[in-house]
């Protein structure tokens, strides 16, 4: 067998070789000094984070960044596990979106100490300890809430469709404990204070997905049958209502006002329909903030704990203008 010396010029290039696949000197480990991101997203349960998913992979794609992507199935151990994945893998950023607020301590400071910054995106944790995460890019949901509530008092008087003197709400929430449910009830509640004619007389989780959305508004009205206005925390869940009120006999957008948020392209058409009444928009398209934010952390630079995202809302008349042109 011949025995294969190897020079020390062989040698060098070799391990030039290894190192070049194993990262550059800016300790980015993808080949080439490509940085390597771990995004955990939370599942595919709506329109919202379909788009949210195209826009954080045509991003990294254009970035020029390697992309390990899971989806969670809205499952907060599958997030963990995928986060702990990327760990392993010695990523060079791990972003996600916690499908929850709680819970995220141990794995954050796992990540922590194997020097792994993480970057929040969409949804926010609860933790105390900020040291465990870079910074947060998504909206501000107690605000979105707001809105949605402030377009009802600003509407009241057509509000009160059954005539009775009260405007009866019931609320579709999004996933127990996701911070936009939380934080868009929350804003909702504190806008209608300002018309003691309005209350929620019911509210219920859809676990934001149109099939929630519907079995939800079918009990509300088998209970119910002087429903005024439903708020539901997104347009998927505002699409499984009309569903629901249109199988009662009842026209939506008419015999019961819809308010929704996310504008998505199919909760857009039911608002150019007339079957929405009012959608506040919560932008989806943060892929080109959260690759540049990544290239930032990963250089060490520094970067604003909070970005909060633009985002406007729309009436009928809004959404006939701009439907055409929705890119999601
Ligand atoms: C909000 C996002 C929510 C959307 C829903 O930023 O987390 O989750 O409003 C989605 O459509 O399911
Ligand atoms: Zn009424």
């Amino acid at each position: 067998m011949v025995k294969k010396t190897v020079t020390a010029a062989s040698a060098v290039l070799m391990c030039a070789a290894a190192f070049s696949a194993c990262g550059s000197d800016d300790g980015s480990s993808g080949k080439d000094g490509e940085i390597v991101m771990g995004f955990a997203q939370v599942g595919a349960e709506s329109g919202w984070r379909t788009a949210n998913t195209d826009s954080i992979k045509a991003s990294a794609e254009a970035a020029g960044i390697e992309l390990k992507f899971s989806d969670a199935q809205q499952k907060q151990e599958n997030q963990i596990q995928a986060i702990r994945s990327y760990i392993q893998q010695k990523v060079d950023v791990i972003a996600f979106s916690p499908v929850v607020e709680t819970g995220w301590d141990a794995v954050l400071q796992e990540a922590k100490a194997a020097n792994i910054p993480v970057i929040l995106t969409d949804r926010a944790v609860d933790s105390e300890d900020t040291s465990l995460y870079e910074t947060f890019l998504g909206s501000d949901f107690v605000l979105e809430g707001e809105k949605a509530g402030e377009w009802l008092v600003e509407n009241a008087a057509d509000s009160d469709v059954d005539g009775d003197g009260d405007i009866n709400v019931v609320q579709l929430e999004g996933t127990t404990g996701a911070a936009p449910a939380i934080d868009r009830a929350e804003g909702f509640a504190s806008a209608i204070e300002a018309d003691s004619s309005i209350s929620v007389s019911a509210s219920q989780t859809g676990d934001f997905t149109r099939d929630g959305g519907k079995q939800v508004m079918e009990s509300f009205l088998n209970a119910d049958k002087s429903i005024d206005v439903v708020f539901a925390h997104n347009d998927d869940m505002g699409l499984g209502a009309i569903e629901a009120i249109e199988a009662a006999g009842l026209e939506p957008g008419k015999d019961i006002k819809i308010i929704t948020v996310d504008a998505v392209k199919d909760g857009m058409t039911a608002l150019s329909e007339g079957k929405i009444n009012f959608i506040v928009e919560c932008n989806p398209l943060l892929g080109d903030q959260l690759m540049e934010l990544a290239k930032k952390v990963v250089a060490g630079e520094e970067v604003p704990e909070r970005v909060v995202t633009e985002e406007t809302t729309f009436t009928q008349e809004q959404a006939t203008e701009v439907l055409a042109d929705r890119k999601y």
